[in-house]
């Protein structure tokens, strides 16, 4: 807590050794009247959510992070926060280790194709007519990706790095990257995150394919809409997806 840098995030903290999930223990906090801000760690996790009720595998040695936000927002645009997120955390690992980052739609970040973190937004619902969000942070540091389902295509930062990585230090820079971007949406700047988001994405105005329900979309990536939506053109004719059950490949 002494290198934190931030006005809210992170002032309060919580450590765990162990916890089913993170997310979980901080919507029990947020239901109690939780601040804005509050943060809840645990040195691994047991039953680690992922999206559309998957597992995220959480040993020893990753960060296991999740934060209650009540910002400035309307709900439609604190959706934007998973993006915010995952602009925050690739840039984070980009400045402090010199890695190439990507994020691969909706959320994914990877580094050399492969899945070095994952991120969680949820709408935590309204407690005192103030809204309330979970972000949920993953990061795959200090562990080999070898302890990792051997069918994940993942890495670590131990991996890629060749030694251990300080988590005090990622975290405190990771919450000040965080909050610069939830001020800057609260602020209103929603062009500014897309842009920022769009430098990091795998196969912008590349063609891309698109897996949904079985059916393939190949098309030029063009970029997200302000909902998080992703654009496909497939000559000349443009199409949406939203998150859910897609996949993205890049050609
Ligand atoms: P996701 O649904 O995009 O990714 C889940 C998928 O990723 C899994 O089905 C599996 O294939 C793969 N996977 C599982 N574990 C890992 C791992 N450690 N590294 C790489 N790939 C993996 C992404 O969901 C959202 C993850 C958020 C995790 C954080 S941790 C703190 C907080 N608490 C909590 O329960 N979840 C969040």
């Amino acid at each position: 807590q002494q290198e934190l840098r931030t006005q809210a995030l992170g002032r309060q903290l919580f450590l765990f050794e162990e916890l089913p999930s993170t997310n979980d223990r901080i919507k029990d906090m947020a239901r109690q009247g939780g601040e804005h801000g509050t943060v809840v760690i645990a040195k691994r996790q047991t039953i680690g959510h992922g999206r559309m009720q998957r597992v995220w595998e959480s040993p020893d040695g990753g960060l296991w992070l999740s934060l209650l936000l009540k910002p400035r927002l309307s709900l439609g645009d604190a959706a934007k926060l998973t993006l915010s997120a995952g602009v925050a955390l690739a840039q984070t690992l980009q400045d402090l280790y010199r890695l190439e980052v990507r994020i691969k739609w909706p959320n994914d970040i990877v580094i050399q194709g492969r899945k070095i973190a994952g991120i969680l937004g949820e709408v935590a619902g309204e407690w005192n007519t103030v809204q309330t969000l979970i972000l949920g942070i993953g990061v795959n540091a200090n562990f080999s990706g070898q302890t990792l389902s051997p069918k994940i295509p993942a890495i670590t930062l131990q991996d890629i790095l060749g030694h251990e990585v300080n988590l005090n230090h990622l975290t405190a820079e990771l919450l000040f990257n965080l909050e610069k971007e939830v001020q800057s949406l609260e602020q209103g700047d929603v062009q500014g995150l897309i842009q920022r988001w769009t430098s990091f994405a795998v196969g912008i105005n590349r063609p891309v394919r698109i897996e949904k329900a079985g059916i393939s979309y190949g098309g030029i990536f063009k970029g997200i809409r302000e909902n998080g939506e992703l654009v496909l053109d497939q000559e000349g004719q443009e199409i949406t997806f939203s998150s859910g059950e897609v996949s993205l490949r890049a050609e």
